[in-house]
């Protein structure tokens, strides 16, 4: 007997394509697939050293995503604002140094997507558990929107929001499955996005702590 746990989510790809979403943004499937367990073990020893937490919106709300960084500057937010720092304030110490294979697949990414190489040294990393997602916002505490960025995917898939420069404006749906390597910048760089609340749905064919019933997120940018 065949149940189908997940009858609205067709098994994703397992071959390396790339969907262009606009000339500026393009999603090259599957592409961290190979390197997702070596990344994802790097990713528990750092965490490690700069624990996941969720974090409060300088209005005192809880983050629902568990956050934490890794890089020469990572993404806080607190009741001073969000902002980018170099250590990390829960342990006061400098984040934990960027994995060398997450450079390596940021930086051929950049490459074949077209753009400049870019000075990646924020890297943010977001886990979603069930129930989960992110709301509709832009990213826009970096000095520079002309550099592209970057993010990379492993666990269960999700529902990604793909809107427009004002807020009302339509969005699109788009599934981030495991392994897929996300780029944007130019146009592109400031339109709004958002993440569903994580639904269960097709397991990724490697099995990691980090992603048991939940979705890892990377996404590296230049912050300065
Ligand atoms: C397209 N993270 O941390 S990454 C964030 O999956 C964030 O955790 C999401 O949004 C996540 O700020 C989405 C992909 C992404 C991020 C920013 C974009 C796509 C984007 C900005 C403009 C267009
Ligand atoms: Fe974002």
């Amino acid at each position: 007997m065949n149940l189908d746990l997940f009858p609205e989510q067709p098994a994703p790809s397992t071959e390396a394509e790339t969907q262009w979403l606009s000339e500026s943004a393009v999603i090259f499937r599957a592409k961290a697939s190979l390197e997702a367990p070596g990344i994802l073990n790097e990713i528990q020893t750092l965490l490690e050293h700069s624990p996941l937490r969720q974090m409060r919106t300088p209005n005192g709300k809880l983050i629902a995503v568990s956050m934490s960084n890794c890089g020469a500057l990572g993404w806080v937010s607190d009741a001073r604002g969000y902002r980018y720092e170099a250590q990390d304030p829960l342990t006061q110490q400098p984040w934990p140094s960027l994995p060398a294979q997450i450079h390596k697949l940021a930086a051929q990414a950049v490459r074949e997507a077209g753009f400049a190489p870019l000075r990646a040294e924020a890297c943010l990393i977001n886990r979603y558990t069930l129930g989960v997602g992110m709301g509709l916002h832009q990213d826009r505490d970096e000095h520079d929107f002309t550099a592209p960025i970057v993010s990379l995917s492993f666990g269960l898939p999700a529902i990604f929001l793909w809107g427009g420069l004002n807020r009302r404006d339509k969005t699109q749906t788009i599934i981030l499955n495991h392994g897929d390597i996300l780029v944007w910048g130019g146009a592109d760089r400031l339109r709004y996005h958002g993440i569903r609340p994580l639904k269960q749905g097709t397991p990724p064919p490697i099995t990691h702590p980090l992603i048991n019933q939940a979705r890892i997120n990377c996404t590296l940018r230049q912050a300065r």
